[in-house]
């Protein structure tokens, strides 16, 4: 058998230089991270034979998955985003940070800066046809002192799955809304019953995705951030019992302890005490933070969101 190609002294030398070893500027961490990502790219075209045909498809398919904005939608559907959970979880066990809310992924389609109020809000825009929800609750420390003040950031799809500025049929910030607590932690909001995500049809990630056999489907969930000062920031969603994809979320966002309860609430005198015509939804959950922790790494991430204009 012949020696592997990636073990000659050529393909060595030919990753250290790729890398910048031996050069004296740069930075270090860099140089190593760029070596192993190379050095395994070159392992993975040695194993399975890559062809060059092939080669050159993926690397278009990159180019294509850029242009279409679609790399924050294949990260959590390689699973990638949930591993970095998964390790921010390991970090705060080995800190000994334990109890609050389970954190989720964020996902690609935050936008900074939606209303803030106090208490309360309504997070539709009046437009939505959808069941209407309220939803309330409690923000507390691990040791169940409520948390006056904090910041819940929360934002969903609309019945189409749609998420406003990515779906510019959308009012500004309809279904985004940023609610202090009361002086009791408290928060409640008005909205409507969001629909689950499905990934565009027609673009690169759900390419790729039909191409391992899976869907691109998420469950229907509402996302947050949960901030308050002296506490580690929380990124949470809870998902809507009872849909199809409640435990085949394709962005694998599903966990333990985020999937409240929704009540149907059809008693005539209710309904109209709440100015409505109709049967509504109402979700109770509580967001547990934790206190900030100098031996842990921060929840605040760095990244780069849309600014509606
Ligand atoms: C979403 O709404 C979402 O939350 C994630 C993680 C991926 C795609 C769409
Ligand atoms: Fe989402």
């Amino acid at each position: 058998m012949t020696e592997s190609l990636l073990n000659t002294q050529e393909v060595k030398s030919l990753l250290d230089k790729v890398a910048g070893f031996g050069q004296v500027g740069g930075d270090e961490r860099l140089k190593r991270i760029v070596h192993r990502v190379v050095s395994d790219l070159f392992r993975t075209v040695e194993e399975f034979d890559v062809q060059p045909g092939e080669f050159w498809s993926a690397v278009a398919y990159l180019t294509r998955l850029g242009q279409a904005n679609e790399v924050g939608l294949l990260v959590p559907g390689l699973g990638l985003e949930t591993f970095l959970d998964l390790r921010l979880d390991e970090a705060e066990r080995k800190a000994g940070i334990e109890g609050g809310t389970p954190r989720t992924i964020e996902g690609p389609l935050y936008v900074a800066g939606a209303p803030l109020s106090k208490g309360e809000a309504r997070l539709d825009d009046g437009n939505e046809q959808g069941e209407v929800l309220f939803m309330d609750g409690q923000v507390r420390d691990a040791d169940g002192t409520p948390v006056a003040g904090a910041v819940v950031d929360v934002w969903h799809a609309n019945t189409l799955g749609g998420y406003s500025f990515f779906d510019p049929s959308q009012e500004k910030f309809n279904l985004r809304r940023r609610i202090e607590t009361d002086a009791e932690g408290r928060y409640r909001f008005r909205s409507i019953l969001p629909a689950g995500y499905g990934c565009p049809p027609d673009g690169p990630t759900q390419a790729l995705l039909t191409r391992l056999g899976r869907h691109g489907r998420r469950p229907a969930h509402i996302h947050f951030f949960v901030s308050a000062p002296g506490h580690r920031k929380l990124t949470t969603q809870i998902n809507i019992d009872g849909d199809a994809y409640l435990h085949d979320d394709f962005a694998f966002a599903t966990r333990d302890g985020l999937i409240p309860a929704v009540h149907r609430v059809d008693d005539p005198a209710e309904i109209h005490a709440r100015g409505l015509n109709a049967p509504f939804a109402r979700i109770t959950f509580d967001f547990v933070l934790n206190r900030e922790a100098g031996n842990a790494p921060g929840t605040v991430v760095q990244r780069a969101h849309a600014e509606a204009a």
